[in-house]
């Protein structure tokens, strides 16, 4: 089937519109079908049920991307056909149509609707450029795309894949730091994902600038994207994290509040404000050294002046339950004489040109050398070298500047990049250094450290970062707009398989009023990654900075989020099992509901599972929330609201509104000041009853360490059923001994007054409450009565942690 396909292409006029063509020949065999076009070679072969791989070629080898896809082919089932002018295959749950004449691929769920079909102008190229022109079905949502600005609905939008440092970036601006070809289609007929497995340059268009289709292309390289289609968004998340990898469980500590500025400095200043979140009575578990910690911004150094004694520092810090995190910029100083320089021109570990000279540019230290992350070696190099930081103490690592940023901001195309031993230009390695970066610090930081979980926080990746790192939105800015933008930034994200996402509260470049902070402090609360940050020169931000009020409500939020520590927690672990993420777009869930899409609404997510949140800008009293299909509980009074509706709800600053859904269970600890500090024993599940009923897994660990990949771990069970109307909780499984000895469950919206337990009978503690509507204190969840603020029906029993299983019946 070897075709002189290369001689062909090349000898075409290249600035014209050139399509694949017709199928000349084809073979199947293996749930793979190959063949030839007119110009080119194409390939379809199917992963698993619902993933069928797509790939065209005007070479003779396929061109691929060996960082992003970490599954192989599984073997299924494919029935193939040929008829008329048209291929079948077909699998239990997907089926693509060939059309020989042009190439033209349709693709259907397994009771014939269709899912996705090319444009007849299917594949072509112009010039390096290739392109897949695909028509828009009828009702067609696209969802997706990770970093990215707009609606949640990208319809009419068109967006560019291309790293890119953007300081103080505008909410609707494109490119940013991150990119993640990977969207979702969700029309009438049901959904399906697209992963384009391009590292060049790349464009998604969703309809601007046409009305004839929308469209893919990659600067250069082949046309090689993924189809995915399970029944729902979940599962489609669910199948694009098989192919691209899911997120590591992070140490506990990671999901405690991140306070950072650039730059604490010097080492009295950083404990200054460690010790404030001690002395004002606010968790918080992380404090970072951004770019002033180093000597004339040089890596792997210590500014002597400014901290005298880092190791001294970091054990001081952790004395008080602190963690420190680390920037790490990679550009390195040429500077004679400074070994990192020295060894990377020895080891031959930096980017150069094409004749072998070192690439330069200039950064923060000055002209810089590039470590070429796509190298092994230099990936090696670089965690040997992070010891310099781990023998100080350090524990966790943040990679900025990785897109790569440089002064001037626009590297020349043709410097030489490694990549694995296959030689790429920028315009093909650029969207993958700052995954590999990531990827070199966490092996640095597992390596210094094996038996520590990695802490890695990037500003650059690509398909797959999830596997190395968190991700934050990077330079935003003070203002309501980047508040909201950056939710629907990381609920992207999310739906783009990065679960581990968050933005800097207060914003980055600016100054946040007192009110945006206190709102803004209080939204984060419920973002997976829990961080404030800000830009040098301007005032101070920490959360006790801006006023009473603002230090109040943040410091609420603050504890909120540590009692929520057992849900976050075994949320994380279910999302490193499923890598669904913990800040879900209602498009997840809701995909069919039309309303979910609208501005007013876009927002809204849900946050492990069972709280909805409706973030708004701080300056609002009250506010419009939609509600979708089920029932849903005000999370601060149990107020019950039907779904399928929009609520006014009132939001004075100190109440951000959250809801919890009907059927679900959470679970809650007592007050800690850092995530490794010790609660009171007591598990607190609340569950609120629902016409329909839900799972909840509860996961416990050592919070650390990789025992729990053994049996180091303690799990069950936790479910609640209407129909039965029982509560279950199945016998743990592992051999972590639990940190709860006694469980104590809260029912809420029940009207019982005495459960069953086996054959006893228990009373509740059933208080007439009273809902006094004053919102002066904030407690949410009481659980003593309270002079101003109580739920309904709030009870609770406790019972030992230890029973094999036990059931309540009896629900009403
Ligand atoms: O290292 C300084 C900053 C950092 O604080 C910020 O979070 C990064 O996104 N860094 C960018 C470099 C310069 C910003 C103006």
């Amino acid at each position: 089937m070897s075709h002189d396909i290369k001689s062909r292409a090349i000898s075409k006029n290249s600035n014209h519109n050139q399509t694949f063509g017709k199928v000349l020949s084809w073979k199947y065999e293996n749930q793979v079908l190959e063949g030839n076009s007119e110009i080119g070679k194409f390939r379809l072969s199917f992963f698993e049920n619902g993933i069928v791989r797509v790939q065209a070629s005007r070479f003779d080898e396929f061109e691929s991307n060996p960082y992003s896809v970490i599954a192989q082919p599984e073997s299924c089932q494919v029935d193939f056909l040929e008829s008329g002018g048209f291929l079948e295959l077909k699998t239990p749950g997907l089926k693509v149509i060939v059309n020989l004449d042009n190439f033209s691929l349709s693709f259907f769920d397994q009771d014939d609707h269709l899912l996705n079909s090319d444009d007849p102008l299917s594949i072509s190229w112009i010039g390096s450029e290739v392109t897949n022109y695909k028509k828009v079905q009828k009702g067609e949502k696209f969802i997706g795309l990770g970093e990215k600005t707009g609606n949640l609905n990208r319809v009419g939008q068109a967006y560019t894949n291309w790293n890119t440092d953007y300081f103080a970036y505008g909410v609707g601006d494109d490119p940013l730091y991150l990119s993640i070809p990977f969207y979702l289609g969700i029309h009438d007929a049901g959904s399906y994902g697209i992963f384009l497995d391009n590292t060049h340059k790349t464009v998604f268009n969703f309809g601007a600038s046409t009305n004839r289709f929308i469209y893919f292309s990659a600067e250069d390289g082949d046309m090689e994207y993924y189809f995915v289609h399970y029944p729902t968004p979940a599962a489609i998340i669910e199948a694009y994290t098989r192919l691209t990898g899911r997120m590591q469980m992070p140490p506990k500590w990671a999901l405690g509040f991140q306070q950072c500025r650039y730059s604490y400095y010097p080492d009295s200043e950083v404990y200054a404000v460690a010790q404030g979140f001690r002395d004002k009575k606010m968790p918080a578990d992380v404090i970072y050294l951004d770019i002033h910690h180093m000597e004339a911004y040089k890596v792997f150094t210590f500014d002597g002046e400014k901290f005298t004694d880092p190791k001294a520092m970091i054990s001081r810090l952790k004395e008080k339950g602190f963690r420190v995190v680390v920037i790490m910029d990679p550009g390195i100083k040429t500077e004679k004489g400074y070994l990192p320089y020295t060894e990377g021109l020895d080891k031959d570990l930096f980017i150069k040109y094409p004749d072998g000279e070192v690439y330069e540019a200039q950064v923060w230290p000055g002209w810089c050398a590039f470590p070429d992350f796509t190298k092994e070696a230099t990936r090696t190099w670089w965690a040997e070298k992070m010891a310099f930081y781990t023998e100080a103490g350090v524990d966790g690592f943040w990679t900025d500047m990785n897109e790569p940023a440089s002064w001037g901001q626009f590297t020349p195309n043709l410097i030489e990049f490694e990549y694995e031993g296959e030689k790429a230009s920028h315009r093909k390695a650029r969207n993958i250094y700052g995954m590999q970066m990531a990827r070199s610090a966490q092996e640095g930081a597992a390596f210094q450290n094996p038996n520590s979980r990695p802490f890695v926080l990037t500003r650059s990746g690509f398909a797959g970062i999830q596997r190395y790192a968190a991700a934050w939105t990077g330079d935003n800015v003070a203002s309501e707009e980047h508040m909201l933008a950056g939710v629907r930034l990381v609920n992207s994200l999310g739906l783009s398989g990065v679960s581990f996402a968050g933005y800097d509260v207060g914003g980055f470049a600016g100054e946040a009023s007192k009110g945006l902070f206190a709102r803004w402090m209080s939204i984060a609360a419920f973002a997976p990654f829990y961080r404030a940050h800000s830009m040098i020169n301007t005032k101070d931000s920490e959360p006790w900075a801006f006023g009473e009020e603002t230090e109040e409500i943040s410091r609420n939020y603050m504890k909120l989020r540590y009692k929520l520590l057992p849900t976050l927690y075994s949320s994380f672990y279910s999302s490193t099992q499923t890598g669904l993420p913990l800040a879900e777009s209602l498009a997840i869930q809701y995909a069919q509901d039309q309303n979910i899409y609208q501005s007013a609404f876009q927002n809204q997510y849900l946050f492990c599972s069972s709280f909805l949140v409706a973030p708004i800008e701080s300056f609002r009293e009250i506010c419009k929330v939609y509600l979708p299909k089920g029932d849903w509980y005000y999370l601060y009074s149990d107020q019950k609201h039907a779904g399928q509706a929009t609520i006014y709800q009132d939001c004075p600053l100190n109440y951000l509104p959250v809801f919890v859904k009907a059927g679900q269970i959470f679970t809650m600890q007592s007050e800690v000041e850092f995530t490794g500090a010790k609660h009171d024993g007591i598990l607190r599940i609340h569950v609120y009853k629902g016409s329909e009923g839900s799972e909840f897994l509860h996961y416990e660990d050592a919070g650390d360490g990789f025992e729990y990949l053994n049996d180091g771990y303690f799990k069950r069970k936790i479910t609640y059923s209407p129909e039965t109307k029982s509560i279950r909780l199945t016998q743990a499984e592992g051999n972590y001994p639990t940190d709860f000895s006694s469980l104590r469950i809260y029912f809420h919206g029940f009207e019982n007054s005495s459960v069953q337990i086996s054959d006893n009978t228990l009373e509740l503690k059933k208080e007439n409450y009273a809902f006094l509507g004053k919102l002066t204190e904030f407690d949410p969840l009481p659980e003593h009565n309270h002079p101003y603020f109580e739920i309904k029906n709030l009870s609770f029993l406790e019972i030992p942690n230890r029973l094999e299983y036990f059931e309540i019946t009896g629900l009403y």
